[in-house]
């Protein structure tokens, strides 16, 4: 039986195990997705436990996708974001992934949102963030990063190609979305129910509008984007693509998407 897992703290709220597991059931793999929560001064600890145990692969979240950089051999996408969430026990050594920057981009690409060439607006710079701009980066898109703390937006631009730093400001949020065709909310604001990181007069119908939050599906940036008349994704889209991404990954099958899909809508 193959073991896969997910490495985070805290990890009890992670809609990957059902997710996950209603892919094996539809591929007939027999495997198993746990969750572990082990403290930050473990981290390599567990990663050598895990390879020793004979576990296949896991997802890493928060707040460990930095940490177990040192643990890894990680691919050049996963070196360039900084960030790996994705481990692979099958080789020599564990190797470290990242796709939460594919998980984007599918997400944006099944509701026929065209990323190449476009003038993306990503609101901030941490983790996810991060690969959010690469991706969208590498997919051909020019990116503007706006963050709270507007130093790390011009940090993060620094290393990502074609893309600026910004602030949050409201005018001059207000004129990058002015000329933009996608938006991806990377911040956690909107988890609250009525926050939103974009005012909704900055909104309009030439948009598409990603929100990596996923709790609640429907947040006041999508209403407020839908009322503008702009195509939107909620967070469940990247949350399941990355998983597709990493099953795929680790298992070398096409991942049954529409089950993953439902079992993971089910739950919300
Ligand atoms: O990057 C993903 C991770 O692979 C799984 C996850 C979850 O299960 O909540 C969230 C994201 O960090």
């Amino acid at each position: 039986m193959d073991v896969f897992g997910l490495l985070g703290n805290p990890v009890g709220h992670s809609l990957s195990p059902p997710m996950h597991e209603a892919a094996y059931d539809e591929l007939g793999l027999e495997a198993r997705y746990v969750t572990f929560e082990p403290e930050p001064a473990d981290i390599a600890a567990a990663i050598d436990g895990a390879e020793a145990l004979g576990i296949t692969g896991l997802n890493v979240t928060i707040p460990f996708k930095r940490d177990v950089l040192e643990s890894v051999e990680a691919d050049e996408l996963a070196t360039r974001i900084g960030a790996v969430n994705t481990i692979d026990f099958t080789g020599e050594t564990p190797t470290g992934h990242n796709t939460d920057a594919v998980g984007a981009l599918r997400a944006l690409r099944d509701h026929d949102v065209t990323v190449e060439d476009a003038r993306a607006v990503v609101v901030g710079a941490g983790g996810a963030g991060r690969a959010i701009a690469f991706g969208l980066a590498d997919a051909g898109a020019t990116v503007a990063i706006a963050n709270r703390t507007e130093s790390t937006a011009h940090d993060l631009a620094a290393d990502v190609p074609n893309a600026t730093g910004h602030g949050l400001e409201t005018d001059e949020l207000a004129d990058l979305l002015a000329d933009a065709d996608v938006l991806v909310n990377a911040t956690s604001v909107g988890m609250e129910e009525h926050a939103t990181p974009v005012p909704a007069e900055a909104l309009h119908g030439e948009l598409a509008v990603l929100d990596a939050v996923y709790r609640p599906l429907e947040t006041r940036l999508l209403r407020d984007a839908a009322d503008a008349g702009a195509t939107t994704v909620d967070g469940a889209w990247m949350l399941l693509y990355q998983g597709v991404e990493a099953l795929e990954l680790w298992t070398g099958r096409d991942a049954p998407v529409d089950a993953m899909n439902e079992t993971l809508r089910a739950h919300l």
